[in-house]
């Protein structure tokens, strides 16, 4: 099934100089870019997002690191793109995620670790519209789009 998910280049990423490296990675994987955006969170958005966190006790450190520095929004599409995507980041905690994974080659910390990506359809959507307005997200076509995917996955 075509898909949307939603990804955020956490500060780490921007002050490290990983933003290209991550994004040709979703490139040559033939995910397509549908949103990008760069800005600053806040603790409201904040607390929003990270609702199923806000009680527990590293929180804090959550959001500071999470404002420190503005951070990339982007929506990628794709033939099942959310799992594709959450299985490009590799597990939560960096120390633990395995090689060849954008979490296991560019980090070593749990906190630090890179990217959020949404976790299911109903997050992805939620999460979509959490940071984007329709305005914002392209419904377009790409010339290698035919090369992307077989016949039959094009009419899923
Ligand atoms: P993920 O879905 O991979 O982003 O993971 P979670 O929503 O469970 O966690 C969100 C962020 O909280 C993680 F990116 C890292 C941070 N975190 C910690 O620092 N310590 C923890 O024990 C759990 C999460």
């Amino acid at each position: 099934m075509m898909q949307r998910t939603l990804i955020i280049l956490k500060p780490d990423t921007v002050q490290r100089g990983l933003v290209g490296e991550v994004v040709s990675r979703f490139e040559r994987k033939g995910l397509k870019l549908v949103a990008n955006k760069m800005t600053l969170l806040t603790g409201d958005i904040l607390k929003e997002h990270y609702a199923h966190l806000v009680d527990k006790p590293f929180f804090p450190g959550i959001e500071s690191f999470m404002k420190c520095s503005p951070v990339i929004l982007q929506i990628w599409e794709g033939f099942g793109a959310i799992d594709v995507v959450r299985t490009m980041c590799g597990v939560t905690n960096s120390r633990e995620a395995s090689p060849g994974t954008i979490r296991g080659d560019l980090s070593s910390s749990y906190g630090s670790n890179i990217i959020h990506a949404s976790d299911s359809p109903e997050n992805a959507e939620a999460e979509v519209k959490r940071f984007f307005s329709d305005e914002e997200v392209f419904d377009y076509k790409k010339v290698i789009d035919q090369y992307s995917y077989s016949d039959d996955e094009k009419t899923h």
